[in-house]
């Protein structure tokens, strides 16, 4: 192990998040009343120029107002290229009580973004004496973003979660498609060409590379990976297969852009009773071989060792969040 280890960001349950559009003050209650481990109210992209403002009261009051039981609760700003963002940092944190825990900057492009961020806020906390320091979930949905995402993730002590803003950076980088998140099927490979077996045509995950990144950079610093949205809300089958896949990468939660997609990221993102136990079998074992003198062992025919124990552990500790 490297001399050097990341200070892990505040142990958060982070299977689901929410999306609430600001100017929806209608579906505020009702998300707090849902199963989601996470909530963001949002003043960016789900707000029509035109609502900012109103949008910006709306939150304020709702986080002062709504009993929002144990979830995190956030606010996505709008992007330091808009001339919102500073009265969306300076208004919510003036005047939203100690309830809110994090802010969610979009489209962060390099790590003076965070920096500016993180000035602006120290200076609010000190000044009305706001006793909870605010987090920051950043959301890397840019080119810029995620060429800068190693920066980015280690710009701030407040920083806690890397998110993967699909649709942005499907836009930033070009990419060809229209979705919201999801697979291609123009990205996919032809396979053997040559050989004994029927040429078969496999789709590819286009997102995997950033996925993967995202996780590291994450990873590195610290923080939660997140996956971003799934925009068909009438396909549970995809998104249960999108969230599945950045899961088993690493991720911690995902995105729910509709209520009913909740329950399916808290699904995926609890190991299931078997994986539990597994693991715990697994702990066991690797302490009945240590207490032995023993490094590797075999277990069920299969070969453990003490990055096991590590492996395990994730997924224990995970299970005992959940269970908390
Ligand atoms: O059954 P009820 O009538 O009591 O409730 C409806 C509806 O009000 C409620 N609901 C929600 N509750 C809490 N939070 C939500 N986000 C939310 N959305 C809906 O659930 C019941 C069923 O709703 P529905 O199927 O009738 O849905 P609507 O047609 O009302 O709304 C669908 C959309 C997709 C417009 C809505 O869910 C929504 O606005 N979602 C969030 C969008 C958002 O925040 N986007 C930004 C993040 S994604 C991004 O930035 C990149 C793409
Ligand atoms: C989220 O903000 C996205 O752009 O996907
Ligand atoms: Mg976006």
């Amino acid at each position: 192990m490297s001399f050097t280890t990341p200070t892990p960001a505040p142990a958060r349950l982070n299977r689901s998040e929410l999306a609430v559009p600001g100017s929806r003050i209608e579906l505020f209650e009702k998300a707090a009343k849902s199963k989601a481990d996470a909530i963001f109210l949002d003043l960016e992209d789900a707000v029509a120029p035109s609502d900012k403002e109103q949008a910006r009261k709306n939150i304020i009051q709702a986080i002062n107002d709504i009993d929002w039981g144990d979830k995190v609760l956030s606010v996505r700003i709008n992007g330091l290229d808009t001339h919102y963002m500073y009265r969306d940092v300076v208004d919510v944190l003036e005047q939203a009580g100690d309830r809110l825990d994090l802010i969610m900057i979009p489209k962060v492009g390099t790590a003076a973004d965070v920096y500016a961020l993180d000035m602006l806020t120290t200076q609010i906390e000190a000044a009305k004496g706001r006793k909870k320091r605010i987090g920051f979930e950043l959301i890397i949905e840019t080119a810029l973003g995620m060429q800068n995402i190693h920066e980015i993730a280690a710009a701030s002590p407040r920083n806690e979660s890397l998110h993967f803003g699909v649709a942005d950076y499907a836009a930033s980088t070009k990419a060809m498609t229209t979705g919201i998140g999801g697979p291609n099927p123009h990205y996919g490979v032809l396979t053997d060409k040559d050989g004994d077996n029927p040429r078969d045509y496999h789709w590819g995950d286009m997102w995997h590379y950033a996925i993967a990144r995202m996780v590291v950079a994450a990873r590195a610093n610290g923080l939660r990976p997140i996956d971003g949205p799934f925009g068909d809300f009438s396909d549970p089958d995809g998104y249960r297969a999108q969230g599945s896949r950045a899961m088993v990468l690493g991720c911690e939660g995902k995105w729910a852009i509709h209520p009913s997609q909740i329950g399916l990221a808290n699904d995926v993102y609890s190991p299931s009773e078997a994986e539990v136990t597994k693991a715990k079998r697994i702990l066991e074992a690797m302490a009945k071989a240590q207490a032995e003198g023993a490094g590797a062992v075999a277990l069920d025919g299969r070969l453990i060792d003490i990055a096991s124990i590590k492996q395990a552990e994730v997924m224990v500790k995970q299970a005992e969040a959940i269970a908390a």
